[in-house]
């Protein structure tokens, strides 16, 4: 655990190595977020206040984050290409080290104080770098952590993550590095998950039984949009595949989509992975880690907001087979997530930030709880999704 004066400092030091003027004079975690570590913070050069989103990003998650960060500008200049006219709060700029790098891989010298290097070895298992980036702070924003109730957050969302994928159309997903190899290849990630419930590290396996039993008699359906893929029946696109409404800042006063963030898993996907993702997360009856299962419901009317607003983006540009897979998606890719949560809970909380020890589990058990309903009102979603198009 850190002093604050020394989480100050470092940010301080931080500030200074991508050339910002003036002093630190305050800064606050921001909470949200399970894999990042994210501060606000402001500077005063005695003239005006200027704030920042200073950013540790997790490498035991993204193990090339050199690669990601090349990604995050391709990407953040292909969209600015499209939107020369962007207002500064728009978009996401990131601040370059005097080496003309957007990001800054910091070291600590024995006597406590900090210098940066030019390498990371995240395949080292004593490496202790650290790996930030500074970008604007967008100011008087908001992200919603559920949606619940809120039919016109989820429209406004369905909107945001329709137009990032179609101003993604024409890119030219070759140039990107999978920032997180097989991210939602949910036929890997089902292997991966059985392998660990059958070495079951640390004795955990035992309180997960009827979840594991859930998992295990949907793995064939967990595997549905990969062997599409594989049939050539759904064509890869880029994608954002983290689509949470919390990764999207809305203007707090008329709640007008104004950024997407959080552009680190930004890769070759499919369109039902960020159609599903928004839908696992938002519409919803509760958040993500309800300790009450029945609580989970999946919600037809947010799910109808969010589908209209997609469609009204991406809605000519999808084929067929890419409309009925919207549905799958959202059941696959909570399918996936309970997976991973339980996953991570097998193996003692590594990927996954946790408020409490039974965090992942709890997580995992509501995300099942909404998987299930998902499949009860698979033919709602369908019937929804065609009333749309
Ligand atoms: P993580 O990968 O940990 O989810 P995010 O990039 O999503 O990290 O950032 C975490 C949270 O920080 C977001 O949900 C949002 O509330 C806030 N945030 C991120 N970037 C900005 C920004 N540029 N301006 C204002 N708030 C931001
Ligand atoms: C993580 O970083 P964050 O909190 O936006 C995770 C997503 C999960 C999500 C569940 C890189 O997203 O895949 O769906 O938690 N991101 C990564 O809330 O694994
Ligand atoms: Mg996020």
């Amino acid at each position: 655990m850190q002093s604050e004066a020394r989480i100050k400092e470092k940010l301080a030091y931080i500030c200074k190595q991508f050339r910002l003027p003036g002093d630190l004079i305050l800064y606050r975690l921001i909470p949200n977020g399970h894999i990042n570590t994210a501060y606000y913070v402001a500077l005063y050069d005695g003239k005006e206040v200027r704030q920042f989103l200073v950013q540790k990003v997790n490498w035991y998650v993204f193990r090339d984050p050199v690669s990601m960060m090349h990604n995050i500008d391709l990407i953040t200049q292909h969209i600015m290409a499209k939107e020369r006219t962007l207002e500064r709060r728009r978009r996401l700029h990131f601040h370059h080290t005097a080496q003309g790098h957007n990001y800054l891989i910091l070291r600590e010298n024995p006597d406590g104080s900090y210098y940066s290097s030019d390498t990371l070895n995240t395949g080292d298992e004593n490496e202790t770098a650290e790996f930030w980036r500074l970008y604007n702070f967008i100011e008087n924003s908001v992200s919603f952590e559920t949606a619940e109730g809120q039919t016109e957050v989820l429209r406004m969302s369905g909107k945001a993550f329709g137009k990032f994928n179609r101003q993604l159309q024409d890119f030219d997903a070759s140039q990107l590095v999978e920032s997180i190899p097989h991210f939602h290849d949910t036929v890997f990630r089902m292997g991966t998950f059985f392998r660990t419930v059958d070495e079951d590290p640390l004795g955990r396996a035992a309180q997960a039984e009827r979840e594991i039993e859930t998992i295990r008699e949907y793995r064939d359906f967990a595997g549905t949009l990969c062997r599409q893929i594989d049939a050539g029946e759904l064509p890869i696109r880029v994608t954002h595949n983290d689509t949470k409404t919390n990764n999207i800042l809305f203007d707090r006063d008329t709640l007008d989509p104004l950024v997407i963030i959080d552009l680190d898993t930004c890769m070759p996907g499919l369109a039902c992975y960020d159609f599903g993702d928004t839908i696992r997360f938002a519409a919803c009856t509760a958040e993500e880690d309800e300790p009450d299962e029945d609580k989970m419901k999946l919600d037809l009317t947010l799910f109808r907001a969010y589908a209209e607003g997609y469609l009204s983006q991406m809605g000519d540009m999808l084929s067929e087979a890419e409309c009925q897979s919207l549905a799958t998606g959202a059941a696959v890719i909570t399918l996936e997530l309970a997976s991973r949560f339980l996953g991570d809970y097998l193996i003692g909380d590594k990927y996954f930030r946790i408020d409490y020890p039974e965090h992942n589990l709890v997580r995992a058990k509501a995300q099942l709880a909404l998987f299930r309903d998902m499949m009860l009102h698979m033919d709602d979603m369908q019937q929804i999704i065609a009333e749309c198009r």
